[in-house]
C-alpha cells in the first residue's frame, strides 16, 4: 500500500495527513509533531471533494453577460499578458491587483510576490488574510518589533491557565482543543477561561465563561490589568528589563475600575475578579485568540491589550505561557513569511523600509528602485479602486470574495464594473466565478508539492499524490509562466517547486522567520520542522521552540512596547432601528464558502442549512420559534433564514454561520449585512459585528428555493465512505464529538 505524507488543507492547526490514494482516503499522520495522528472530521473527509465540480479548462468571455467559452492555455495567458501590458501603459502598475489567499502554498505566494511587487512594480498584492489575521500581525509587530507567534502547541500541555478570547477553538481548531482539554481534564487545578458573547462548545467546558457584550474586549482586558496592578501582582523585574510604556499603560488602565468595567462588558463583577485571580495565581498563562479579536475596527489594539497582560505579568517566553494567535487558514503563516500582504516583502520585511526593498531587489536580480516604496492596496481598497475606475486588472486566486468580503451588494456592484477579472480556482462554479472574465483552473491540495507553515511555526512539505485534473496547473507555475511571457526569463526559470522554496528560504536568512536551513529534501526526509531553522548553527532538535525566552525583543531598544489605547467599542452599535448585534462565524463541519465541504455528504448532513441563532428572550419578544423564517436587515441589505432559538447566544446578539453564499442558499450570506469599516493599523474589517433588525416572515415568502441552483450543487453528490475506523473512533472519544451534533 502506497502512502504519501501530506498536510490538511483546511485550518491553521496544520495536521499532518497520510494519504492512501489506493483507498481514496486519508488518516492522521502519527509522525507529525503538531497533531500526532489526530484529525477532525474535515481533515478526515477531505479526499472526497477532490473530483467534485472541478474547474478543468481555461475559459473566457468578453463581458459578464456572455457565457464562458473554453479556450487553450496559450490563448488564456496571451489574453492575460495583453491586459497586463495595456494596464501598465494606460494606468501604470498601480492598476494591477492580485487578491490571493492563506490557502496558497508558500511557493505560490513567493512567486506571486516576485511577479507583482518585483517585476511588475505593483504592491497591490493582498489576500483574504486581511480579513483573518492582519490585526494579529500588526499587534505582534507593534508590541514586539516583529511578527511571529511566540508560542508552540506543547504550551497547551504545560499551561496552568488557558485564556481563550474571541476563539471557538473546539469547532475551528478542534485538534488543538482536544489537546488542551486532555491536559485540562487530567489536571483539575488547570483553569480554562473563555471570553465569547456566545456559549460555544468551547465555552461550554470552561471553568469560567465571560459572555461579554460584543466589542468590549479591551474594557475587559484593561479591567483585568487594573486589578492585577491594584494587587501588585505584576512582574516588576520583567517590566523594568524588557518593556517600555508601562507608566502610560498604568494611566490608561486606571480608568477601568471593576464595577464600571463589568457593567460595560455586561458581566458580573465577581466574574471579572475571578478572571483576574486566575491571571494572578497561575504560574503559566497561555492566551489563545482568533477572529473574535482580530475582526474588529480595533483589532490591533484588542490583540495588543492581550499582549499587555503578558508583559505586565512576565508571562512570555517560557513553557505554557504567552500570547498565541491561532491562524485560521493552513498557510496564513507562510503567507506572512513570504510577504503576502500589500505592505510586506518576503522574510518579514516591510515595503516602507528602503533597506528591505534593496535586499529583495538584489535577490530578485532587479534594478534598484523597482519595488515601489508605497504599500499597495489592501483587500477593501481593491474594491474601492474598482469603484473609482483605478483598477484595470483584478486577479483573484484561491479565495471566494463574493461570499467572504463585507458589504456584498457593494462588492457585487464593484466587480460588475471591473474591466478584467481573472478567477483562478480549483472549483466551478463558485459565487466569484459569476464575476470573472477569465477562468484559470488550478491544481489544489494533493496535486502540487509545496510547503505550508502552521500556527506554531512548523513547516510541512505537502506532497502531490496525483496530477491535477483536466488542464489544471499549480498556482506558482501559472504565475511563473506569466512572468516569463512578460520577458522575465531568468527570474522565473524554476525547474520545480523545490527551487522556488530554495530561493525563498535564502531570503529569510538572519530574519526572525529564518528558515534558511530548510529544503524540500530535508522536509521530506526528516519531516516537518519549526522555524527558526538556520543553515548554520542548526537549532536544537526536539526542543519546542519559543520566541523571546531571553526577554529581548526585536525592537531598536530590545524592549516590548505596551499598547495604551482606550476601548472605542463597536463601529455600528445597536440602536432602536437596528437593535441586535449580528456576529458571523463558523461551524465545525463546514469550511468557509463550502467549495469542498458542501460537496461532501457527511458534512452536508451535519449542517444542512443556515440558521440564525437567537436567544429565547429575544425570540419571545419578536414572537419567533425555531424553524420560523425571518428577514434580517442591516443598513446595507437583507437576508432570509430560519431561526434557531438557543441559549448559546446572549440576549441582543444573534449569530449566523458564514458558510452559505448565493450558491448554497438563496439569500443567506451574512456579509450582505456586514460593513467594511476596518482597523486603522491592520485594515482588517469589523466582520464580527454589525447592527441588524429582525422580522418574522409570512408563510407566502417562506422557503425560497431555486431549482437550478439546488441541482447544480447536489448534482454529483454520492454516498460517501465514512472516515477510516481508527480516525472515527478517536474522534468519537474526543470532547469535541460530545459537544457537537
Ligand atoms: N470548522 C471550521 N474551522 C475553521 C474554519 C472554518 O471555516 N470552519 N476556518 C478557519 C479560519 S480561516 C479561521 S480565521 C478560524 C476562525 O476561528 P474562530 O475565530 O474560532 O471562529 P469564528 O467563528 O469566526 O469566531 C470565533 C468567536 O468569536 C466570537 N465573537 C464575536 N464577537 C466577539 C467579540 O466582540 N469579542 C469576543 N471575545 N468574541 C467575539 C464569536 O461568538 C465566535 O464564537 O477558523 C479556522 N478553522
Ligand atoms: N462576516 C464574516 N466574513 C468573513 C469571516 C467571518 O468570520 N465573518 N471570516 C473571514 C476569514 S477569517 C476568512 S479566512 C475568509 C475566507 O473566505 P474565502 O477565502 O473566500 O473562503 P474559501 O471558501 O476558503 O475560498 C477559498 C477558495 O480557494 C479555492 N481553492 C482551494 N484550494 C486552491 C488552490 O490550491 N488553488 C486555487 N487557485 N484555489 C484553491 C476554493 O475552491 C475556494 O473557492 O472569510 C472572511 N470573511
Ligand atoms: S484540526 Fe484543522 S488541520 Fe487538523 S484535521 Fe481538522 S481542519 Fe485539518
Ligand atoms: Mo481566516
Amino acid at each position: 500500500m502506497t502512502s504519501t505524507r501530506s498536510l490538511c488543507p483546511y485550518c491553521g492547526v496544520g495536521c499532518g495527513l497520510e494519504v492512501l490514494p489506493d483507498q481514496g482516503k486519508v488518516r492522521g499522520d502519527r509522525a507529525h509533531p503538531s497533531n500526532q495522528g489526530m484529525v477532525c472530521v474535515k481533515g478526515a473527509t477531505v479526499y472526497e471533494a477532490l473530483d467534485r465540480d472541478r474547474l478543468l479548462y481555461p475559459q473566457f468571455r468578453e463581458t459578464l453577460a456572455q457565457p464562458f467559452r473554453r479556450i487553450s492555455w496559450d490563448e488564456a495567458l496571451t489574453r492575460l499578458v495583453e491586459q497586463v501590458q495595456t494596464v501598465r501603459e494606460t494606468q501604470g502598475p498601480a492598476g494591477l491587483c492580485m487578491y490571493g489567499s492563506g490557502q496558497l502554498q508558500t511557493e505560490d505566494y513567493y512567486v506571486a510576490q516576485k511577479l507583482l511587487k518585483g517585476c511588475l512594480g505593483s504592491n497591490n498584492f493582498d489576500t483574504n488574510s486581511r480579513l483573518c489575521m492582519s490585526s494579529a500581525v500588526a499587534a505582534y509587530t507593534q508590541s514586539f518589533g516583529s511578527d511571529g507567534p511566540p508560542c508552540c502547541y506543547a504550551d497547551l500541555d504545560e499551561t496552568d491557565c488557558a485564556f481563550l478570547i474571541g476563539t471557538n477553538t473546539a469547532e475551528c481548531h478542534p485538534v488543538l482543543f482536544n489537546r488542551l482539554r486532555r491536559h485540562h481534564k487530567a489536571h483539575p487545578q488547570v483553569k480554562l477561561v473563555v471570553v465569547d458573547p456566545r456559549c460555544t462548545p468551547t465555552a461550554a467546558v470552561a471553568d469560567l465563561h465571560l459572555a461579554i457584550r460584543p466589542g468590549t474586549d479591551i474594557d475587559l482586558l484593561h479591567g483585568i490589568a487594573h486589578l492585577l496592578l491594584a494587587w501588585e501582582s505584576v512582574d516588576r523585574a520583567f517590566l523594568a528589563s524588557s518593556t517600555t510604556g508601562f507608566d502610560a499603560f498604568r494611566e490608561v488602565v486606571s480608568h477601568y475600575p471593576p464595577e464600571t468595567t463589568a457593567g460595560r462588558c455586561g458581566i458580573p463583577v465577581d466574574d471579572l475578579r475571578r478572571a483576574a485571580t486566575y491571571w494572578r495565581d497561575s504560574h503559566r498563562v497561555l492566551s489563545l485568540w482568533s477572529m473574535g479579536i482580530n475582526q474588529s475596527a480595533e483589532g490591533t489594539a484588542k490583540a495588543r491589550s492581550i499582549i499587555n497582560l503578558h508583559l505586565l505579568t512576565g508571562q512570555i517566553g517560557k513553557p505554557g505561557a504567552g500570547p498565541f494567535s491561532l491562524t485560521g487558514q493552513p498557510n496564513a503563516m507562510g503567507g506572512r513569511e513570504a510577504g503576502g500582504l500589500s505592505h510586506l516583502l518576503p522574510g518579514y520585511r516591510q515595503i516602507a523600509n528602503p533597506e528591505h526593498r534593496a535586499e529583495v531587489e538584489q535577490h530578485w536580480g532587479l534594478p534598484a528602485g523597482r519595488i515601489s516604496p508605497h504599500p499597495g492596496r489592501h483587500a477593501w481598497a481593491m474594491i474601492e479602486g474598482l469603484e473609482q475606475g483605478e483598477v484595470g486588472l483584478l486577479w483573484i486566486v484561491a479565495t471566494n470574495p463574493l461570499v467572504s468580503l463585507p458589504d456584498l451588494n457593494r462588492v457585487q456592484r464593484a466587480l460588475g464594473q471591473s474591466p478584467f477579472t481573472v478567477v483562478q480556482d480549483a472549483y466551478f462554479p463558485t459565487e466569484t466565478t459569476d464575476f470573472a472574465h477569465l477562468l484559470l483552473p488550478a491544481g489544489q491540495w494533493g496535486e502540487k508539492t509545496g510547503t505550508m507553515t502552521n500556527s506554531e511555526r512548523v513547516v510541512t512539505l505537502s506532497q502531490a499524490f496525483r496530477p491535477p485534473p483536466g488542464e489544471a496547473r499549480a498556482d506558482w507555475e501559472i504565475f511563473a509562466e506569466v512572468g516569463r511571457r512578460l520577458g522575465y526569463l531568468p527570474q522565473f526559470a524554476y525547474p520545480a517547486a523545490a527551487a522556488v522554496f530554495a530561493e525563498f528560504v535564502a531570503l529569510t536568512a538572519g530574519r526572525t522567520c529564518d528558515m534558511s536551513g530548510l529544503s524540500h529534501g530535508l522536509l521530506a526526509n526528516q519531516g516537518p520542522q519549526p522555524w527558526p531553522y538556520r543553515s548554520i548553527g542548526k537549532r536544537l532538535s526536539g526542543e519546542p521552540q519559543r520566541l523571546y525566552s531571553t526577554g529581548r525583543f526585536p525592537t531598536p531598544d530590545g524592549k516590548a512596547r505596551f499598547c495604551t489605547r482606550h476601548s472605542r467599542g463597536l463601529v455600528e452599535p445597536p440602536d432602536p432601528s437596528y437593535p441586535f448585534v449580528l456576529t458571523v462565524g463558523r461551524l465545525y463541519g463546514h469550511w468557509h464558502t463550502q467549495t469542498r465541504t458542501g460537496r461532501i455528504p457527511k458534512l452536508q448532513q451535519m449542517s444542512p442549512k443556515p440558521l440564525l441563532d437567537i436567544h429565547p428572550r429575544d425570540a419571545q419578544t419578536l414572537g419567533i420559534a425555531t424553524g420560523d423564517w425571518v428577514e434580517v436587515s442591516s443598513r446595507r441589505g437583507q437576508i432570509r433564514v430560519q431561526a434557531h432559538v438557543t441559549q448559546s447566544t446572549s440576549p441582543g446578539t444573534v449569530f449566523l454561520p458564514m458558510h452559505w453564499g448565493a450558491l448554497w442558499a438563496e439569500a443567506a450570506a451574512g456579509n450582505t449585512l456586514t460593513h467594511p469599516v476596518s482597523d486603522p493599523d491592520s485594515h482588517q474589517p469589523e466582520l464580527k459585528a454589525c447592527a441588524v433588525t429582525i422580522e418574522v416572515l409570512s408563510a407566502a415568502v417562506q422557503s425560497p428555493q431555486c431549482p437550478s441552483r439546488a441541482a447544480l450543487r447536489t448534482g454529483d453528490l454520492q454516498e460517501s465512505d465514512l472516515p477510516s475506523a481508527s480516525v472515527t473512533r478517536r474522534f468519537q472519544g474526543s470532547p469535541v464529538a460530545k459537544h457537537l451534533r
